[in-house]
């Protein structure tokens, strides 16, 4: 049996989630106990720069923390030039890899597609499935989820022990703050027990509402708001009173983790960000990618049907999620009060441990790469 070694193949559709799984699941596939050989194609160099500082978007290849990164164009390699693929061909999210490279796939080439995350239902009966392709290979789906019989979370090896110490080092926040250039009104806050709100969501979230809200909670809070999540409008609301709105930068995808952990309350988007506040064990928000005829909010629904937040969490997150957000604000004040706060807090951190006993995803995959090589 040859050794497992994979083509990855990620195509930015907008956004950093694409990329961003696809990082993470490279760097681990690479590390002990896999050490496995992977080739990453993406398309969005620039892009990906933007969470991993350390890559060149001008090299058509490089070797980065271990992985190979090929930049992914359609003339940049000919149908001939095409280096022999690896035992596993990776597609995330169906994105196609050129017609020439699956031509130099072998009988025995085992091609996957990573799919998007979903807690519904009916992800347990599709994950693993085969799809016959014309050129006689049988494409398998792989679907990440939130249980046992789905492809799991990404989760590295030792996550959770370099978060308690993290966590638990008192220093470890504050160099990390001060990093970031905060204000000394918002490091002398957070000093002084402001809660930390992380605001990671898109455009269309009701940030304004959210900072009223805040506002009106009578005590200091400091907003960490990441770019593209506020406008001018929340920067006018912020500019007096007990909430500190501060912008801060697009950071590198391991500081961005380390935020996450440092924070009360993580208002996160998307799919990456999700997994990765749910790792840190904190109370989060959770602003879905939207999609045409209102599908994410089934997506929504059947996540918040597994999350074991108290019920007014529940309405929260579907305010925040449903326009036109009118009974939001009355929400976070319940979901801030001391009582559902800490209930909240409880939950999160079940729910990261119960989670976290499951099999990660880059351990799945391997295992399934495994079994499905010696069944052929
Ligand atoms: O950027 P996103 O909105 O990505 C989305 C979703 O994944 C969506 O499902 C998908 O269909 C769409 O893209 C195409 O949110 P997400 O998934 O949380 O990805 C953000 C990534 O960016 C994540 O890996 C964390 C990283 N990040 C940083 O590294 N630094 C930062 O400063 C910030 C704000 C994020």
């Amino acid at each position: 049996m040859l050794p497992l070694s994979f083509d990855l193949f990620c195509r930015v559709i907008d956004n950093y989630g694409d990329i961003g799984v696809c990082w993470r699941l490279a760097k681990q596939l690479v590390q002990p106990p896999f050490s496995a050989q992977v080739r990453l194609w993406v398309d969005d160099l620039p892009r990906f720069c933007a969470l991993a500082p350390g890559i060149d978007p001008a090299l058509a290849q490089q070797q980065h923390a271990q992985v190979q990164v090929v930049r992914w164009e359609a003339s940049s390699v000919t149908n001939s030039s095409y280096p022999e693929p690896h035992t596993v061909v990776l597609e995330a999210f169906a994105c196609a890899p050129p017609a020439g490279f699956v031509r130099c796939m072998r009988p025995d080439t085992l091609w996957i597609n990573l799919e998007y995350l979903s807690a519904q239902d009916w992800v347990a009966g599709c994950h693993g499935l085969p799809s016959p392709q014309a050129n006689g290979l049988k494409k398998w789906f792989f679907f990440p989820g939130f249980t046992s019989h789905t492809g799991g979370l990404l989760r590295e090896i030792g996550l959770h022990q370099r978060r308690n110490t993290w966590q638990t080092d008192p220093q470890a926040r504050w160099r990390l703050l001060h990093q970031l250039g905060l204000p000394e009104t918002a490091l002398h806050a957070l000093q002084h027990g402001a809660l930390q709100v992380l605001l990671f969501c898109y455009p269309h979230a009701p940030t304004a509402t959210l900072l009223h809200a805040l506002q009106a909670r009578g005590k200091p809070v400091v907003v960490l708001a990441c770019p593209g999540s506020i406008d001018t409008t929340c920067q006018f609301l912020a500019r007096k009173g007990l909430v500190q709105l501060c912008p801060i930068p697009f950071v590198a995808q391991e500081t961005f983790d380390l935020l996450l952990w440092g924070s009360d309350l993580n208002c996160v988007r998307g799919e990456d960000s999700l997994v990765r506040a749910l790792w840190a064990a904190r109370p989060l928000l959770w602003h879905i990618y939207p999609q045409a005829d209102a599908a994410h909010l089934d997506k929504l629904d059947a996540w918040l049907a597994r999350a074991p937040y108290p019920a007014p969490v529940h309405a929260l997150i579907r305010a925040w999620n449903t326009p036109p957000h009118t009974a939001f604000a009355q929400h976070l004040q319940h979901c801030l009060t001391p009582a559902t706060f800490s209930h909240w807090r409880t939950a999160a951190q079940q729910w990261d441990d119960t989670l976290s006993q499951h099999q990660d995803l880059a351990s799945a995959l391997v295992a399934f790469c495994t079994e499905k090589q010696k069944t052929r």
